[in-house]
Formats: structure tokens, C-alpha cells, sequence
């Protein structure tokens, strides 16, 4: 343990070995951040059977400490696994889990858990009543497809709420509305809050209220009111990916009605990640106010190296997510804390990256770093057409169009994670088409070049981003780097990608980072910002328990 096998992350969030999956119950009590997740203490395998919650706190949602798991599955209505479940406050503030149990008959159930001592801010302990299971499974629906119970929440009449994933048997996949007085006994609406149609199964619903367009305060269900926009996001199995939608939630008859049109088939819904990560899951954060995501991002090399490497899976660093100033779609933006670990910096101004040329970054080690960089595109006369068909598939465009493959305005953007031969590396870019007298900008994560290893997911990803680039002539690019990971923030967090990558130089240590720009006019850096980023103390075995 501990020791660096070239992939290890430094500063994403992850147990210090052995299998992490789906975030958990993320709260702030008592002054303290609190991350339970999926979690197989055994290996680095799921694990079916043995899943618990893991359990990490921390003051700044960047340094954690570990605790012992806080739900291991033990009782009659979990004692083949305690799967995804959420946090909820009761109205004097004592935090409360429902989450799913595998059964000993191998039913999905929703139980219930309580802190043993609600005035530890550590919450170390959590106690199952014997009353558990508080939803039993439904005559109606398949046995393993009833879960994920998301944060619960008071309508005007003062009844609890909790949104759960129901597959019918019938073949519908759904989410499920539960009623209840007491937080024990829990009535299901008839009305489902979502039907998933063709998208089949959904799982880990998330709905929370935004504040105003622009406003980057976050809300609590209570602060609501019913009022305002509600996201719904849902994780679709057949994707592995997971898409929200603006809309209207009615907290009398507890439904959901997207804003736009498409709003049927979740996923023609956004797209909170355009690369590798799933089963997100946000909280309200009282300490600053703010909502924050987060998200699983798995491992996609074969599993006997995983395996072989005693860990696997990471979070994507927490982000802080709003709605935008023309209310269309949410921001998305790593948590300021994030910046504390911040050292060696490399700045430029007014750089220019001409037609076909590459720029080094130097001075700045590219193995774990935050690079954000602002791109002006002086003219925009070059821009490609775009057909019609091309529109549907950002992620096929990303394919065809790849960062070797020259362009009007764009590729341009970074090479991360590059070997001293450049033979391998990881490009991010933006690419502008002309498309019916307007233009559209693409966003990619190349992966195909980023490891030589052939046994590796290495897809290139892609979506566009929502920005008026004729009137804003620049667009800015986030990256953070760390081993494995490269999480970026295009268009200032219109449009994220996130993807995990295995270069065969990693052990080696160097990285290099570089500008490119493959397109026929020059573009200007108006502003570059490179960080060597420290590593974050993330459950150091034998690291002390936070003192608060
Ligand atoms: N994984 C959990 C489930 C959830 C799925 C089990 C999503 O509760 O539906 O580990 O990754």
C-alpha cells in the first residue's frame, strides 16, 4: 500500500486500496465533510455480496482521513450488501441514511440508519433498527431492481419524500416517490416521479432545486419550497452514464417535467461528464452554501491489472454546480479548496500558437497539475462546415476529427500526460464548425493515443459546448492532471470530460505538457496558468484523525 504504481492518483478521492464504486451519503455536520462510498474491503473487485459503506472525513473535501466502514451488511435486510443510499437532516439536524439492502432472500429493500451519537461530528457509528426494512419490495417490481433512495425532502403538507429506482417487471425501468410521516413507514405515490422508457433501468436519482440563473449559491430542499427549477439526474445502466434535466417539480403530486421537449428519454437529457464516470451524486453544502458533485470515475483497463495494482476506482474532484446566467444548463467548477494545493506556477500572456505549431509548457512537472488556459480565436473565417448528421454524435466527431487531423479554426488545445517522444499522450481540444450561418464549438478528450498499451478503453470523447463563440471570441480550458485522471472544464465548465488513462511511460514520472494547434490560423493564448499540484493527504494509512 501506498507505494506508486504509476497510476495512483494523488489527489482524486479514493480508499487506500481495494475496490471504491458510487459516493455515498455526502453531508457537511458539524463543520465536517463526510464521504461514504461503495466500498469491498476484501479486494479490488466488486464484489457482489460484500459491498459496504467506506467512510472518509475532512475540513476541506480535499484532505480526507479514514474511518471504519460505517455500514458493513450484518442484518437480516442487508446481509448481502449495503448498496447506494443518501444522507437526509431531520428537522433538529440529526443526519439519517436510507439505503438499499441485499437481503438474505437476495431482495433489493430500503432500510434505514441512524448515528449511535449524533453529537460525534465524526458520526463514526451507525445503528439499523430491527425494524428494518422500512420499504419492502414491491409486488410489481423484479427483486434486483429496486434501489438507490436519494436524499429525502419535506413538501408544503410536511411529508417526507425519497425518490427510488424501481425496474417493473413489465420491463419499465423507473423512479418511485415514497410518502411518509415518521421516516418508518413510507407510502409509494402512484404517479412515478420519472418513467424511464427504452432507456431501461436508472439508478442513484438525484433531484435538488437551483437558485436563480447566474446565482452560484446552492439550495436545500427546504430553502425551496417547491419553487424555481429542480435538476432530476439519472444514472442510465445501458449507457453507464449519467444526464440531468432542468424542470419543474410539483410538490403536490410529486412529478417532474423537464423544460425542453426531449424531455421523454433521459438520455437526450445534458450530460453532467462527457467521459468516464457515473452514479454521481451531489449535497448541499451549508458551510459555504453551495452545491457539490461528485462522481465515480471506475477503472477501464482489464481487470486482472486493476486487480493486480490493489485499488481501483476514483471521484472525480468535488465540483460546485450551478445553474448558468441564461438558465439553459448547469456550470460546473472544480471546489475552490481544490486550489490549496497549489505550488510551482508557470504563467503566460499573449502567446500565440501558430497553424500547425506546438508550445511547451515548462517548468511545471505534468504529472499532477491544473493548467487553465484561455484561447482567443481571432478569426473565425476558416471554421469548417458541419453536415446536419454530425450534430447527433459529438462523440463520433471527437473520432473522425481527432487531434492530428488538420482543421479550419481548431484542434487547438493541450497534449497531456505526453512521453518524451510525444508518442504517446492525451490531447483536449476545441474544434469551431460553421453550422446554418452560426457556429458551434466541439470539445474532445482524444484517448487513442494516450498509452501504447493495446488491452485499454481508449475512446476519444466529445461534446459541444454551449457558447456564443462569434460574440465571445475566446474560449477557456481547465485540466486537471493526476496520473491516471485528466478532468477538463471547457467554455468555463459548460462541458466537462473526465478520462482515465494508463500511459505506458507513467512509472517514469515525465510528463509533458504542451499547447497545439492544428488548425490553419493562429490562435492567441490571452492567458495561461500552470500549477504543479502537491498530493492531498487521501486516507494515508496511518495518517491521524482529523481534530476539529
Ligand atoms: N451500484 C450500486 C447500486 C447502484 C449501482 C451497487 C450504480 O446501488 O445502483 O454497488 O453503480
Amino acid at each position: 500500500a501506498g507505494d506508486d504504481d504509476g497510476y495512483r492518483t494523488a489527489y482524486h478521492f479514493r480508499p487506500a486500496n481495494n475496490w471504491q464504486n458510487d459516493p455515498n451519503g455526502p453531508m457537511y455536520y458539524k463543520g465536517v465533510y463526510h464521504l461514504f462510498y461503495q466500498y469491498n474491503p476484501y479486494r479490488a473487485t466488486w464484489g457482489n455480496g460484500n459491498l459496504s459503506w467506506g467512510h472518509s472525513v475532512s475540513v476541506d473535501l480535499i484532505n480526507w482521513s479514514a474511518l471504519d466502514n460505517a455500514l458493513d451488511p450484518d442484518s437480516p435486510s442487508d446481509a448481502n450488501g449495503c448498496w447506494s443510499g443518501s444522507a437526509t437532516f431531520l428537522p433538529d439536524g440529526t443526519p439519517v441514511f436510507l439505503y438499499t439492502g441485499i437481503d438474505a432472500s437476495n431482495n433489493q429493500v430500503q432500510n434505514v440508519a441512524f448515528p449511535k451519537n449524533a453529537s460525534d461530528p465524526l458520526l463514526r457509528e451507525w445503528v439499523k433498527p430491527s425494524y428494518n426494512p422500512v420499504i419492502a419490495l414491491p409486488e410489481d417490481v423484479v427483486h434486483d431492481q429496486f434501489r438507490d433512495p436519494s436524499t429525502a425532502w419535506i413538501g408544503r403538507d410536511g411529508l417526507w419524500r425519497v425518490a427510488v429506482s424501481a425496474g417493473f417487471k413489465d420491463g419499465t425501468g423507473s423512479t418511485l416517490v415514497y410518502r411518509s410521516k415518521d421516516f418508518r413507514s413510507w407510502e409509494r405515490n402512484a404517479e412515478p416521479l420519472y418513467k424511464s422508457g427504452s432507456a431501461g433501468m436508472v439508478e442513484c436519482p438525484d433531484l435538488f432545486p437551483v437558485a436563480e440563473p447566474g446565482a452560484e449559491n446552492g439550495l436545500d430542499y427546504a430553502s425551496s419550497n417547491g419553487a424555481g427549477l429542480h435538476v432530476l439526474k439519472q444514472s442510465v445502466m445501458v449507457t453507464l452514464s449519467d444526464y440531468y434535466a432542468l424542470g419543474r417539480y410539483d410538490d403536490a403530486e410529486d412529478t417532474f417535467t423537464p423544460v425542453e421537449a426531449s424531455g421523454n428519454d433521459c438520455r437526450d437529457w445534458h450530460r453532467f461528464d462527457y467521459g468516464h464516470v457515473y452514479a454521481s451524486k451531489s449535497f448541499y453544502d451549508a458551510g459555504k452554501k453551495r452545491r457539490v458533485l461528485w462522481s465515480w470515475a471506475n477503472e477501464s483497463d482489464p481487470e486482472p491489472d486493476y486487480i493486480a495494482r490493489g485499488w481501483a476506482g476514483v471521484q472525480t474532484v468535488p465540483r460546485k454546480i450551478w445553474l448558468d446566467s441564461q438558465g439553459k444548463q448547469l456550470l460546473q467548477w472544480p471546489i475552490e479548496e481544490i486550489e490549496s494545493l497549489r505550488k510551482t506556477r508557470v504563467g503566460l500572456l499573449g502567446a500565440e500558437v501558430n497553424a500547425g505549431g506546438m508550445n511547451e509548457i515548462i517548468g511545471v512537472a505534468g504529472t499532477q497539475a491544473d493548467v487553465e488556459v484561455v484561447f482567443e480565436i481571432p478569426a473565425l473565417d476558416g471554421a469548417e462546415n458541419l453536415d446536419p448528421n454530425q450534430l447527433l454524435d459529438p462523440q463520433r466527431l471527437c473520432g473522425e476529427k481527432g487531434a492530428s487531423v488538420p482543421g479550419g479554426v481548431g484542434p487547438f488545445g493541450l497534449l497531456v500526460l505526453a512521453s518524451s517522444d510525444l508518442q504517446e499522450h492525451t490531447s483536449v481540444f476545441f474544434r469551431v464548425f460553421r453550422h446554418n450561418g452560426k457556429y458551434k464549438v466541439l470539445m474532445c478528450t482524444d484517448l487513442r493515443r494516450s498509452t501504447k498499451r493495446a488491452d485499454v478503453y481508449k475512446p476519444p470523447y466529445g461534446g459541444f459546448v454551449d457558447i456564443d463563440i462569434e460574440k465571445e471570441r475566446s474560449i477557456s480550458l481547465r485540466t486537471l492532471i493526476d496520473h491516471s485522471v485528466v478532468e477538463s472544464y471547457g467554455g468555463g465548465g459548460r462541458t466537462v470530460i473526465t478520462a482515465r488513462v494508463y500511459p505506458e511511460h507513467a512509472e517514469t514520472s515525465n510528463n509533458r505538457l504542451l499547447m497545439f494547434n492544428n488548425g490553419t490560423g493562429m490562435v492567441k493564448v490571452s492567458k495561461l496558468d500552470a500549477w504543479e499540484l502537491k498530493a492531498a493527504d487521501v486516507n494515508v494509512p496511518g495518517d491521524g484523525i482529523i481534530t476539529i
